[in-house]
């Protein structure tokens, strides 16, 4: 047997909590999630100010999106759960980064993209937000941001050495510039090929938790794997992770017991060339979820089993 390091969730009772008013839709289901014995509460959907199509990208209606998310993080993970939150697109991470570092003190960042996500408005040549997240959420680079109307409720709550990239292959000059210059720690694709991705989990782990006690916020944008296995998303790369690659990193993450929140963003069963796309995606997409929350690639019997 491989001496792999296993934290076994416990699963405590959950009462869901006497606060919450998503939606009249919540519920609490009683059955273990497949395959992880984990019990899953569905805080309900959010509900978001109709917003004119030309407006989509603007800050300001993206703001108060974003708010409303970083509210809902908060609460599920003061209430002791891990929280997952499905996009849309990257910039929901300025919500549930910010939520997280409400609910508890100094995360830790693990940010799995084919892009750095760290342009400011200033340097990004798209003007798309979901480019841009990280730049707000970084102490560093505060005089680098100009005031944007719907973001006053926002400040920097992470710091350079607060965040780890995987599967960087696409980055701005402006982007190499700040991972550079700040010391933004980051494994290309380029990295794991050299290193393993064992390897690049345990050194990521090291850096980021060292002996502290402290919580993991992993940010997966769904555009890290290759796109022959993740086609229904908005800007695929070539040459991204395997399969193997990325439930790894989920595995690793759930073992360090720390995860206490999720993004699995850049998912669009819209987009994607044949009538198959939307649905592998889905599936790569729940196989990397569930894989966080415990499930294993060997298999797993309950305890008391009995052979027939
Ligand atoms: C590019 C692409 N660096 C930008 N970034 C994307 O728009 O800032 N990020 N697609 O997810
Ligand atoms: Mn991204
Ligand atoms: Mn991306
Ligand atoms: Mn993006």
């Amino acid at each position: 047997m491989y001496p792999l390091k296993t934290v076994h969730p416990s699963v405590p009772p959950f009462h869901p909590p006497s606060h919450f008013k998503f939606s009249s839709e919540s519920h609490f289901s009683h059955e273990p999630f497949p395959h992880t014995g984990c019990s899953v509460f569905d805080y309900g959907d959010l509900t978001f100010e109709d917003v004119p199509r030309a407006d989509w990208n603007t800050s300001w209606s993206v703001a108060c999106a974003v708010h409303q998310v970083a509210k809902a993080v908060c609460r599920v993970i003061r209430d002791g759960h891990t929280c997952v939150t499905l996009g849309g697109d990257h910039s929901l991470a300025l919500g549930s980064v910010f939520g997280h570092s409400l609910a508890q003190q100094n995360p830790a960042v693990i940010w799995v993209d084919a892009h750095a996500d760290v342009n400011t408005p200033l340097t990004s040549r798209t003007g798309n937000l979901h480019g841009q997240p990280v730049a707000f959420l970084l102490h560093e680079l505060q005089d680098k941001i100009p005031s944007l109307s719907g973001f006053s409720w926002l400040s920097p709550c992470l710091s350079a050495r607060d965040i780890v990239y995987i599967g960087l292959r696409d980055v701005d000059p402006a982007e190499h510039f700040i991972l550079k210059n700040y010391g933004l720690q980051y494994f290309s694709t380029r990295h794991i090929d050299e290193l393993g991705i064992h390897k690049v989990m345990e050194m990521t782990l090291d850096y980021l938790i060292q002996h502290s006690k402290r919580s993991i916020h992993l940010s997966f944008d769904i555009d890290a794997f290759d796109p022959s296995l993740a086609p229904a998303t908005g800007t695929p790369v070539p040459g991204g992770l395997t399969l193997r690659e990325g439930l790894y990193i989920a595995e690793e993450l759930h073992n360090s017991g720390a995860l206490s929140a999720l993004d699995l963003v850049e998912v669009n069963p819209r987009l994607g060339s044949d009538p198959n796309a939307a649905d592998v995606t889905l599936d790569l997409a729940m196989d990397v979820i569930l894989s966080c929350l415990g499930k294993v690639r060997e298999g797993m019997h309950t305890k008391g089993y009995r052979l027939p």
